[in-house]
């Protein structure tokens, strides 16, 4: 097969990318050991209120400033609906939700996440600054899902 020599420099070039592209991929692989998460925490959908974790929703204090929200979530509300924390506090809330796919997302924060069925979902978030936050649902959840809220009130 004749080749034109602008074609055969550019496969290699595409060639070595992917090469590169796949070394690169399977060092961080085995050598950095990274790897999408597998240390899930299951949970039955439909016996959520019956877990020993998530039978009393609220915000619980952990430790020195460190508070600890556990949360469910269903079609259209999240329970607690009202959470209150100081300001710098590092609030880990622990979800899992009764029914189908809802999304956490607090504005001007880096929280935002999905809690799917059969899963429990952690995510840790520091308030630095005092005042009122809205949780929001943003994963289309059904026709109450705009009415899905909660308000964090983060006190001085
Ligand atoms: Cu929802």
């Amino acid at each position: 097969m004749k080749m034109n020599r602008m074609e055969e420099i550019w496969m290699i070039i595409a060639v070595g990318i992917i090469i590169i592209a796949m070394g690169i991929t399977g060092y961080q692989a085995f050598a950095l050991g990274m790897a999408p998460p597998s240390h899930k925490e299951h949970i039955d959908p439909q016996t959520v209120e019956e877990h020993p974790e998530f039978s009393e929703p609220g915000v619980y204090e952990t430790g020195d400033n460190q508070y600890e929200v556990i949360m469910t979530l269903q079609a259209f509300q999240f329970e607690p609906g009202e959470i209150t924390v100081p300001e710098g506090a590092e609030v880990t809330f622990r979800m899992a939700t009764k029914d189908v796919v809802h999304g956490v997302n607090v504005p001007h924060t880096n929280l935002n996440t999905m809690v799917v069925p059969g899963y429990i979902q952690e995510i840790t978030q520091t308030f630095h600054e005092a005042g009122e936050y809205i949780m929001v649902c943003n994963e289309y959840c059904g026709v109450g899902h705009q009415t899905m809220s909660a308000t964090i009130t983060v006190e001085e």
